[in-house]
């Protein structure tokens, strides 16, 4: 029984290896989760070419509302320090297996060659689901300083994204924001006005900003994309 246990394992891992070496070498990526959707009906890790920048791990969530969700930011357990730099936001960080920020260069690509769709999952400071759902997202190029666009809301969560829409992204070596502070300093990284109504990349110790959940509050987030 043992053995057969070990043939079967070993048959998995070849089976892992093989698939991986497939999709190395003998095929594009998929541009995202939505088109790997097709194909793959389970949540994980998977590669994704998106547009100019080279391949790259992207957790795809197929489950959720339908799946095809690309995650561009999961913040809930700490373990990962969002208080980082423009370049940092730029090119992404973390662990796809956790808390990770995909990298704005990346979602500027994949959002500015078609359409795509935001969903934003929250827990309240009672550990209740909530999201907020958009029905249009996209980033600017590196010169616009990542602007945001997002379009009409729905959800549970109330629209927090609304007050920034149209803002320009700040990290915490670079001030874009319209106040006369600096808002990545409290609110961490984010596409800030005079301040805030979200801010999902500040320190978990601080509470999560979500203006319109009770004490403005949410202990975890994550942010995901599908094309439409
Ligand atoms: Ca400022």
């Amino acid at each position: 029984m043992a053995i057969y246990k070990d043939v079967v394992k070993m048959n998995k891992q070849l089976k892992n290896d093989i698939k991986w070496i497939l999709e190395g070498t003998c095929s594009k990526p998929a541009k995202d989760c939505t088109e790997l959707k097709k194909y793959n009906q389970n949540s994980g890790v998977y590669k994704i070419s998106p547009g100019n920048s080279k391949d790259l791990k992207v957790y795809c969530d197929m489950t959720t509302d339908g799946g095809g969700w690309s995650i561009i930011q999961r913040h809930y357990d700490g373990t990962v320090d969002f208080q980082r730099t423009w370049a940092e936001y730029e090119n992404g960080f973390g662990n796809v297996e956790g808390e990770y920020w995909l990298g704005n260069k990346h979602i500027h690509h994949m959002t500015s060659s078609d359409n795509y769709e935001l969903r934003i999952e929250l827990t309240n400071n009672k550990n209740e689901k909530k999201y907020a759902a958009y029905k249009q997202f996209r980033i600017g190029d590196a010169a616009s300083k990542y602007r945001l666009t997002v379009g009409s809301y729905s959800g549970n969560a109330g629209d927090s994204m609304k007050y920034q829409n149209g803002m320009m992204f700040s990290a915490t070596d670079q001030d874009n924001d319209k106040s006369s502070s600096d808002c990545a300093k409290g609110g961490g990284p984010w596409w800030h006005a005079n301040c805030t109504w979200s801010a999902l990349n500040r320190k978990l110790s601080s509470n999560l900003y979500w203006h319109t959940l009770p004490n403005n509050a949410a202990k975890t987030s994550i942010m995901m994309i599908r094309r439409i």
